[in-house]
């Protein structure tokens, strides 16, 4: 029978397991990447491990989410992580050098290998042919360490692309339509693998604005084949060495499979506060817009900055629109510059940012009062720009463009003649922004200033659990609920009991201290509890607040990981309509929790407040049992090495 691309690339990798769709497989990892809001955590955890040198093929750490440095704490993180990774044979991509994504597709990734990284966008390396996959950073630490990644071996699903876009639709349009039929849970347990003759028809820098936004479907990847376009993309970055053509076999099956025609596809936007909540910006309207950003790692590419040039130039943003765009890598801001495209961009009334990630994850540029702010970002969770009343909703750098100058939300066919922008033969390579690593047996002195502090471990599982519901919240909590990313936090990401005292908050403001005077206890949600981000902090400060177990009616697939590799028990009741019979601060109960999770098939709580017995799940594979009965993926290590 014949393979998929993901399942070649599996199979080439698989160091345990079985390829049958839902069991718990391991993979040879090639390369990671780490950005440092979760980097500074997983080189700790790198640490702690006792691994002199890393060993994959190539490392990279990245500096690109905590660049605006309103005090020490920021600049500390950035020299820990450059010296922690020089000690270990890490490159560093050092602040103003680019987003990681961007960066790594660009310079870094290898058509056929595996990637694990510490950010939930890593997939955007699926638009090389990559196999890449977003982690908590202690499992990103333990690849590096040359450790397998284990994973639930996904089902395929085949996205048929036919035709080709019409002129003003994007490569955004595409993964918004994606989410439209999928939904922000619809790709959990799934590779979405891109297939049919419209493939051909996008360049690299598009297919990896979809894969990119996989990540918003709950997949564990996306990908797309290596073929001629991957080629052309690689010589231009003076890399056509890199390059193996990856294609799935003729006869490859596929456990599920949708089409889009793209030339039926009209220009889309996702409306506040969910990826998935999309339609077309003709049935939208024109509503009145406050600010347009435009960057991020899905679309900032020197193909996306180019359009945009070419629709400011010569023309004024609307006096009411504050207009700001960040360019993705070092190489896409020198190549505008140098070809006169960031002159229209300033001339038109830009606002520049740095190659970072900037207001996506809230890294200033926060919206006014009730804004209406249009990005071409991945995400628009509420409260996620810095202002809990701005309405975001996500578009293509098209798009946004257009409506930073009418001042509306406007569908960019009304515009004129589209851009039509070429794939440059050549881009400006100029690496010096990357450090390599020091040789082996280096005296290099790891610097940490006073903002890096240990992180908690947990102690193995108790043999009865009990405390309260501490808090019951809803379906598609995402981990800036869980814990919240924003100026004013990310500065303290290696500071758990500060982040700690944020911890659910936009939930309820009270979460924490309620926690605390309670000596810890459990989290009651709906589904899809964890959705978004890679951060393991959504696992770290929960822990830190002593929460036993988290009982949902399922789990994002980064965040369950975290909360096991944390020693926090994941459980989903098997009936999920049980998830009303608790009620916040119900006493609950879990007896002979190391004999229910050894013996590996249902757990039955007690909710003692009620007196009645509710029957969970755990899913847990016989390593994951043995993690949890630890106390977390770094004492399992402790008593297996
Ligand atoms: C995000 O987009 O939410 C982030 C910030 O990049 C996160 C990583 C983090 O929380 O540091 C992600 O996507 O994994
Ligand atoms: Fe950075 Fe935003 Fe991409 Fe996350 S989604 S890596 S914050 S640009």
């Amino acid at each position: 029978m014949g393979l998929n691309l993901a399942q070649k690339i599996i199979k080439e990798h698989l160091i345990s397991g079985d390829m049958t769709p839902g069991s718990e497989i391991s993979i040879r990892i090639d390369q990671t990447l780490t950005q440092d809001s979760t980097g500074t955590m997983a080189y700790l955890e790198f640490e702690a491990m006792g691994v002199p040198r890393v060993k994959t093929k190539k490392s990279v750490a990245y500096i690109d989410h905590n660049t605006l440095q309103a005090g020490f704490e920021n600049a500390d993180d950035h020299k820990f992580i450059q010296t922690v990774t020089s000690k270990h044979g890490i490159y560093f991509s050092r602040p103003g050098n680019g987003i990681c994504h961007q960066v790594q597709l660009e310079r870094f990734g290898v058509p056929g290998m595996t990637l694990l990284g510490s950010d939930s966008h890593t997939p955007t390396g699926g638009g090389i042919g990559m196999l890449a996959i977003g982690a908590g950073g202690m499992d990103v630490a333990v690849a590096m360490g040359g450790g397998p990644y284990y994973l639930t071996m996904p089902k395929v699903v085949k996205v048929n692309l036919k035709g080709k876009l019409s002129p003003w639709v994007a490569a955004k349009d595409i993964i918004l339509e994606v989410l439209r039929i999928l939904t922000v849970k619809g790709g959990v347990g799934k590779v979405i693998e891109y297939a049919g003759e419209g493939v051909k028809t996008l360049t690299v820098p598009e297919r990896a604005t979809i894969t990119n936004m996989g990540a918003e479907l709950g997949a564990t990847t996306s990908i797309f084949p290596s073929d001629e376009v991957t080629l052309s993309f690689l010589k231009a970055q003076g890399r056509e060495a890199d390059y193996t053509e990856i294609l799935p076999d003729a006869d490859a099956r596929y456990d599920e499979e949708i089409t889009i025609d793209l030339s039926s596809l009209t220009p889309l936007a996702a409306q506040p506060h969910m990826p998935d909540r999309v339609d077309t910006v003709k049935n939208i309207g024109s509503i009145k817009v406050d600010q347009v950003a435009i960057g991020s790692c899905t679309n900032s590419s020197y193909m996306d900055m180019m359009k945009v040039a070419k629709i400011l130039k010569g023309k004024t943003v609307h006096p009411d629109v504050s207009l700001v765009i960040s360019p993705g890598s070092k190489q896409v801001l020198n190549m505008l510059a140098e070809n006169g495209a960031l002159a229209d961009m300033v001339s038109a009334g830009a606002r520049i940012l740095e190659s970072a990630c900037g207001p996506c994850i809230g890294m200033g540029q926060a919206p006014k009062t009730d804004a209406v702010s249009l990005r071409t970002f991945n995400r628009n969770f509420e409260g996620r720009s810095g202002t809990k009343s701005a309405r975001v909703y996500l578009v293509s750098p098209e798009t946004a463009a257009v409506s930073a100058l009418t001042g509306v939300l406007t569908d960019p066919r009304e515009f004129g003649d589209c851009p039509l922008i070429e794939m440059p033969e050549k881009f400006l390579v100029n690496d010096n922004m990357i450090i390599a690593p020091a040789p082996e047996n280096n005296d290099v002195e790891v610097v940490r200033g006073p903002n890096i502090k240990p992180f908690p471990i947990n102690k193995p599982l108790a043999d009865k659990i009990t405390g309260k519901a501490l808090i019951k919240v809803e379906d598609n909590i995402t981990t800036d609920h869980i814990m919240p990313s924003n100026a004013k936090l990310l500065p303290f990401r290696s500071n758990i009991p500060y982040l700690s005292e944020f911890c659910l908050v936009p939930c309820d403001p009270d979460f924490p201290k309620r926690a605390k005077e309670n000596g810890g206890g459990f989290i009651i949600g709906g589904s899809n509890y964890g959705q978004g981000s890679s951060r393991e902090h959504a696992a770290l400060a929960p822990l830190y607040l002593g929460i036993k177990a988290v009982i949902v009616k399922s789990f994002a697939r980064i965040h369950v990981a975290n909360l096991i590799n944390s020693g926090i028990l994941p459980l989903t009741f098997k009936n999920p309509e049980d998830y009303d019979k608790i009620d916040r601060d119900d006493e609950i109960t879990i007896e002979n929790a190391t004999g229910q999770v050894k013996a590996g098939g249902d757990i039955i709580i007690k909710n003692v407040t009620k007196g009645i017995d509710i029957v969970t799940e755990t899913m847990l594979s016989d390593r994951q049992i043995d993690m949890i009965l630890a106390g977390g993926l770094l004492n399992y290590t402790r008593e297996n090495s």
